[in-house]
């Protein structure tokens, strides 16, 4: 849940990137890791093993502007996709306020996107969460592939609620700011409980995105 500062009213928004391993949640912190200006950020700590990348997870806090006079933070956090790490998936999910799943576009891997997304809703459940009330979008990644599963299979097979979803390259960084400024809107809006505008913007969620990327 967001997190309030006993001695400050500052917020702090945790936004886990979920999906299967190998999908590509690192390279999407590391680009916005590359791309936010650098007052903004935090150091990625990857808590990783010696022989497998990110096997743990990787953390990103990024500080954003004030938001009606409070301080506003969002911490990324990318969970370790192999199958064996089931428990720190779950650990990360706890008090969670909004998820960027992260699906692989290769062909070979529909399943495996299904698999990481119907035990994302699992443990969210286990933590009393209930998934359809979780701020969430989706990231289409590697849609470079040559043999790329069609978008609209994707959408069939994944999104049945019709959440914002967003085609990704993460390599590249294509899509990802698009990703995390719809996520971020979501989040902040619901912890800070904003007004509809702040002054200067014709919404808060313009203000919002003018203040991730
Ligand atoms: N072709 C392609 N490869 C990608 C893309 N994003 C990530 N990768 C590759 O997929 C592999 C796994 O990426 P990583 O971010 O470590 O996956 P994670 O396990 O989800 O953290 C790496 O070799 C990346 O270079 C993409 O958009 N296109
Ligand atoms: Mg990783």
């Amino acid at each position: 849940m967001t997190a309030y500062k006993p001695f400050g009213n500052e917020i702090e928004c945790k936004i886990i990137y979920y999906g299967p391993g190998l999908s590509g949640k690192t390279v999407s912190l590391e680009h916005i890791f590359s791309r936010s200006r650098r007052r903004a950020r935090g150091r990625v700590v990857q808590l990783a093993s010696q022989t497998k990348r990110a096997l743990y997870f990787d953390y990103l806090p990024l500080r954003l502007a004030r938001i009606s006079g409070r301080p506003t933070s969002l911490l990324l956090y990318s969970v370790p996709g192999q199958r064996p790490f089931e428990d720190t998936r779950r650990l990360l999910l706890k008090e969670a306020d909004g998820i960027v799943f992260v699906a692989d576009s290769h062909l070979n891997r529909l399943e495996s996107n299904f698999e990481s997304l119907h035990e994302l809703y699992k443990n969210l459940g286990r933590l009393g969460i209930d998934p359809q009330h979780m701020p969430m979008v989706f990231q289409y990644n590697k849609r470079d592939l040559p043999h790329a599963t069609p978008l609209n299979r994707l959408t069939a097979v994944l999104n049945e609620w019709g959440l914002p979803e967003f085609p990704t390259v993460a390599t590249r960084g294509e899509g990802v700011f698009d990703a995390l400024k719809e996520i971020a809107c979501q989040v902040v809006d619901r912890a800070a409980q904003l007004p509809p505008a702040i002054r200067g913007f014709s919404s808060t969620r313009r203000y919002l995105r003018h203040q991730v990327a």
